[in-house]
């Protein structure tokens, strides 16, 4: 009797230490997990990809969903993907990276994938740092691209722009050229605004000139084939047009400054600005400011939209849900309306176009060739993108700045506004609502009623 306890106590033993070898064994290998209940497991954690494969198809598909809400025929979104999903997936559009923030829950573990860089790559989060200011003065400036050949208009300008605001508010100028300024350009501006901080920048050359993507032979037939269109056959309008959709907030001047206010020689300020502009944007949570409206010529950029369709499907993500594609296109983003911001006037934020979204647009557009090959122009390019990537209550209309920059004005139409800032424009020669701006497209878009007026100024 005790020797058969004996054998199956043995038995049992042997039996024991065998199964905990082998458990042994299999806890050394990766795929125990597998046989672990679910809620222990944290190795997928670790694996970052199924996650950003997770954040990536989410994103498509709000795309898929805020391209189709523009789209009434559904041509563009058929193109970019996406099944229409719920009232959720709609909201999750308008902040993809936040969404997917709380979606994933991540915060309290360890080993999860950092998601702050789509976080950073939103524009609103990335401009985010110069809407902290509030109530504070910007750090904000004029800056004016001009030849030394257009002084008296420049000087001009600068006038109208002290009258009529900064001589109160006293904001910095910076001047910029592809040449050296002469003394006596620096000179007679320094003359006419005493009291200013004035600083004046030569381009660097790498920013005005021919990328090495660039064919200029062909730059120079397109020049040939253009002729026959506005500033087709120049060379130096297309530099210009590229700096100023590339280049100008990268010249090391700009880095002091959030905020810029675009002026032109030969411009003109026609009402009293009693309020602080750039402080106004930044207290307001505005990123760009306009006056005029109007359409582009169709023969200087046939391709950009097409251009810029492909950079939206490759980066679905930066398109905002509630965005304003609807003054740049009457069919959904099918096709280019030819609306943009006239962009010798723009009050905007600088980190707008310093961010991932523009930067990368920017390049995308600048690899295609269009700025020579084509002659596109920085205000269709500055205004799709403003239309696509930013929320439509991000960008303002100064109905009640008068301005003129040859032929066209913007002159309040608001009789009081018109009174107490004393305007020197005459109302029946206010572009807005004429056949050939784009107000209509504008307010149908932002949302905003017409004023009662607007038939009888069109
Ligand atoms: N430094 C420099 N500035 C330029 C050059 N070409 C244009 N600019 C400036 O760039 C801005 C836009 O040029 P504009 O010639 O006014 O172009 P535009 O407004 O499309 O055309 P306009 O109807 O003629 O005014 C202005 O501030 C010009 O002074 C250039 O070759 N060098
Ligand atoms: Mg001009």
């Amino acid at each position: 009797m005790a020797i058969f306890v004996t054998k199956r106590l043995l038995r049992f033993i042997t039996l024991l230490v065998v199964s905990l070898l082998i458990l042994l064994s299999l806890s050394a290998h990766d795929s125990t997990s597998s046989y672990l209940p679910a809620s222990l497991d944290f190795s997928s954690y670790r694996n970052t990809e199924p996650q950003q494969q997770q954040q990536q198809q989410q994103v498509q598909e709000n795309v898929g969903n805020l391209l189709k809400q523009n789209d009434e025929d559904g041509t563009l979104a058929s193109t970019v993907a996406g099944p229409d999903k719920d009232e959720e997936n709609k909201k999750n559009a308008l902040h993809p990276a936040a969404s997917l923030e709380e979606k994933t829950s991540t915060k309290n573990l360890k080993n999860v994938p950092d998601i702050k860089d789509s976080l950073s790559k939103d524009i609103v989060e990335f401009m985010a740092p110069s809407f902290e200011n509030k109530g504070k003065r910007p750090k904000a400036t004029f800056v004016s691209l001009v030849r030394n050949s257009e002084l008296n208009p420049m000087l001009d300008a600068i006038k109208s722009v002290q009258k009529k605001f900064n001589n109160q508010f006293n904001y910095d100028w910076v001047f910029l050229n592809d040449d050296d300024f002469t003394d006596e350009f620096k000179s007679k501006i320094k003359e006419t605004i005493p009291n200013s901080t004035i600083k004046f920048g030569k381009i660097p050359k790498e920013h005005w000139s021919y990328p090495d993507y660039i064919s200029t032979d062909k730059a120079a037939e397109t020049r040939e084939k253009m002729k026959k269109i506005i500033y087709g056959s120049s060379e130096s309008y297309r530099h210009m047009c590229r700096y100023q959709s590339g280049f100008f907030w990268r010249h090391p001047i700009m880095e002091d400054y959030d905020w810029y206010w675009r002026v032109e020689p030969s411009t003109k300020l026609y009402c009293d600005i009693k309020y602080d502009v750039f402080q106004w944007m930044q207290d307001n949570d505005k990123a760009y400011g306009f006056t005029i409206t109007i359409h582009e010529y169709l023969s200087t950029i046939p391709t950009l939209w097409d251009t810029s369709k492909k950079f939206f499907e490759k980066h679905p993500d930066y398109l905002r849900k509630d965005n304003l594609m609807k003054f740049i296109s009457d069919d959904g983003g099918k096709s280019y309306n030819l609306c943009h911001f006239w962009s010798n006037f723009e009050v905007a934020n600088l980190n707008l176009w310093r961010s991932p979204a523009y930067t990368e647009y920017f390049d995308y557009l600048d690899h295609a060739g269009g700025f020579f090959y084509e002659r596109w122009g920085d205000a269709p390019v500055h205004s799709i993108a403003v239309s696509a990537f930013l929320p439509k209550d991000r960008i303002h209309y100064f109905s009640d700045i008068g301005y003129h920059h040859p032929p066209y004005d913007n002159c309040p139409l608001d009789n009081k506004v018109f009174k107490d800032n004393n305007c020197e424009c005459d109302q029946k020669h206010d572009f807005t609502w004429k056949g050939y701006a784009c107000g209509r497209q504008y307010y149908d878009a932002a949302g905003i009623t017409r004023p009662s007026y607007w038939e009888k100024y069109s």
